[in-house]
């Protein structure tokens, strides 16, 4: 069954609480100041089925001092029912509230004259007119205008015959979305304990899943779902939705915070957006001090211009009826995506003054009155109503990418940043490759001219340390990663020095090298390296040190420490201790040791002095090479000799 989620509308006691009542059977004021005063003060809620839909009702409050609560409640409307009273025709809310919807880029709705009882004929025309001069050009000017009468029943059914007729025609919400759920009430209920409720804007919610409330990242667990009053296991994106949460109790959440599911998208102060500012409202300032308000959160906040200060160096302002570029600064974190709607509120008094949609929720910090920032703006803007989302993303998610350079922009971000459906995002990761957009690499991914610059810088390093040490087999893949990619994201370093092995560039594993590079030995350094081996095959297990080697072969100093490291690293030479041996020494050591068992026997022994005598060395080099047998399972130690095994 389809559900449409509906939000009144219009200025106070035009009769929208009234409506709700007569299409639903019930009150909506739930307050008992509400049914004192006779006001809505905050958001009602009820619901009803018409022609197999089901249709949820947000009734909010017309009084202009509760228009915050009107904003915690039209987050999530798929159609609004602009109320406008017969008698009164439009007002001070009636402007505001549209002006809200029209900023929020609510898709649809109709008109109800209300009161019709109250009026002759020719006045409710009248008000028919002035209705349809407020609706010129905007989402509502082709949508039905229904007289009705809450008292009388008059026009009541013809209203729900054409807001049956708009329901059928909205879109449904993103079920396969990440769960995200603003919470617009808290209360607690006998016998269950901790009841959220809200309008669920994509995903579901079954029991027993676990989510956060964010910000704050406090995990909780569904008990129970109800939709439309009635319990179920499952709620759908686009249904109002009331969660029995475990794990938590009613004072620790608050309206504004998120049900979601964890880790989907990440708390932010900082958001850049496009905002446009109403006709009427005064010019916006750069600095000036707003109040935010998105899904059911308030925050307070502060607007920056992003762009080059004007010619005549002043401070701009945004001016009204206009589009721009802003910077958010919020002084409490909240959840927010790209593409969320929102709107501003002038700090005092408190009118609605722009709204518009967010581009970029974790913005690079950084200068913004410049060229460039303003560049980056209209490169990530789009307008939900006309662009292609898909391609408007794609090139969003190329200019994140970009930024990122070579700390490489997570594939997690493709969700809580450029806010793609997790179940689209390889689908567009795909797409910005195909693009040239970006490059995978791992968990990341990356422009390819950042992949292509690393790629030369690597290149240039490995040149340059083969200039300047020719006898290096290469750099360590450890200081190749520090030297040149230290901000840089590992998978990155991974994929670069995958691409040049491919490509035949460099070789190596451990230690990486031009594919061309030969260890090239200077006449004198061959001869040295030619007596250096010589001498450690002769000393065999008393072999020379590096100073007598020098004194003897007549090499200077320096370069026997050269020879001495080449020959480790190609294994010709293996350290023990402070000790160099020849590698064949060792292996010869090695099989003889492993020989005494095949003649003594099982239970073969060895000790030092026996060790010392066999092997005709000192107890210099017959502690370590011992200890180095130990370290290979050639032998064990046990009390003071050895076995062998
Ligand atoms: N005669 C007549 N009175 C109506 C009609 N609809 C509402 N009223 C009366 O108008 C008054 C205000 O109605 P509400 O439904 O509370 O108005 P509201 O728009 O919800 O007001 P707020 O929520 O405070 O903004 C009440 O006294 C209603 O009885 C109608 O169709 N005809
Ligand atoms: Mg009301």
């Amino acid at each position: 069954m389809k559900s449409v989620v509906v939000g009144t509308a219009g200025h106070i006691d035009h009769g929208k609480s009234a409506l709700v009542y007569a299409l639903t059977g019930t009150d909506p004021d739930r307050l008992k100041e509400e049914k004192a005063r006779g006001i809505t003060i905050d958001l009602g809620f009820a619901h009803t089925t018409i022609d197999a839909i089901n249709v949820a009702f947000v009734d909010v409050p017309g009084h202009e001092r509760f228009v915050k609560n009107m904003l915690a409640g039209v987050g999530g409307i798929d159609l609004v029912v602009l109320v406008v009273a017969a008698d009164e025709s439009v007002m001070p809310q009636t402007r505001e509230h549209f002006d809200i919807c029209r900023l929020l880029q609510i898709p649809a709705g109709l008109v109800a004259l209300t009161k019709a009882d109250l009026v002759d004929a020719d006045t409710l025309e009248l008000v028919r007119l002035e209705t349809r001069e407020l609706a010129q050009g905007s989402f509502l000017d082709s949508a039905p205008i229904v007289p009705v009468s809450s008292k009388t029943g008059e026009g009541l059914e013809a209203f729900r015959r054409a807001l049956a007729d708009v329901s059928s025609r909205v879109g449904g919400r993103p079920v396969e979305g990440v769960t995200r759920l603003p919470i617009d009430r808290v209360f607690s209920m006998k016998g269950f304990g901790t009841v959220v409720t809200g309008t669920l804007v994509s995903g579901r919610i079954r029991t027993d899943a676990e989510l956060v409330i964010a910000p704050g990242d406090r995990r909780v667990k569904v008990r129970g779902v109800q939709v439309h009053g009635a319990g179920r296991t499952e709620a759908v994106a686009g249904q109002r939705t009331a969660v029995n949460l475990g794990g938590v109790e009613v004072h620790e959440i608050d309206r504004g915070q998120t049900l979601m599911t964890p880790g989907a998208f990440e708390e932010t102060r900082l958001a850049d957006a496009v905002v446009n500012v109403l006709p009427g409202a005064k010019p916006l300032k750069h600095g000036a001090r707003v109040r935010f308000h998105q899904g059911t959160a308030e925050i307070l906040g502060r607007v920056a211009l992003v762009g080059p200060l004007d010619a005549t160096g002043g401070m701009p302002a945004i001016a009204p009826g206009s589009r721009a570029f802003v910077r958010l600064r919020l002084e409490r974190p909240t959840i927010l995506t790209r593409g969320d709607r929102y709107i501003l509120r002038a700090y005092s008094p408190a009118v609605t003054i722009a709204g518009g949609v967010i581009l970029d929720p974790h913005p690079p910090r950084g200068a913004i009155r410049t060229e460039s920032a303003l560049a980056r703006s209209r490169r990530l803007a789009f307008d939900p109503s006309v662009d292609d989302r898909a391609q408007a993303d794609s090139h969003a998610a190329a200019t994140m990418i970009e930024d990122a350079g070579p700390a490489g922009f997570a594939l997690a971000s493709m969700v809580s940043r450029v806010g793609v459906d997790p179940a689209a995002v390889e689908a567009r990761v795909q797409m910005l490759v195909d693009a040239g957009h970006a490059i995978r690499a791992g968990e990341v991914l990356v422009a390819p001219a950042v992949l292509e610059k690393l790629k030369r810088a690597t290149i240039s390093a490995l040149e340059e340390h083969h200039r300047a040490q020719p006898l290096s087999e290469g750099i360590s893949r450890e200081e190749l990663r520090d030297r040149l990619f230290g901000r840089g994201h590992p998978d990155l370093f991974e994929r670069a020095l995958i691409d040049l092995a491919a490509a035949g560039t460099i070789a190596g594993r451990d230690r990486i090298a031009l594919a061309t590079h030969r260890v090239a030995l200077s006449p004198e350094e061959e001869r040295a390296r030619a007596a250096i081996e010589r001498a450690f095959r002769e000393g065999g297990l008393k072999p020379p040190d590096a100073g007598a080697i020098a004194a003897e072969t007549g090499t200077a100093a320096a370069t026997v420490d050269r020879v001495l490291k080449l020959l480790q690293r190609q294994k010709v030479l293996v350290r023990i201790d402070t000790l160099l041996f020849h590698d064949e020494a060792l292996k010869r050591l090695k099989a003889e040791v492993a020989a005494l068992k095949a003649s003594a026997g099982a239970g073969a022994r060895i000790d030092v002095a026996t060790f010392k005598e066999r092997f005709g060395v000192s107890r210099k080099f017959a502690i370590p090479l011992l200890e180095y047998l130990d370290r290979e399972r050639v032998t064990r130690r046990m009390g003071d000799s050895r076995v062998v095994l």
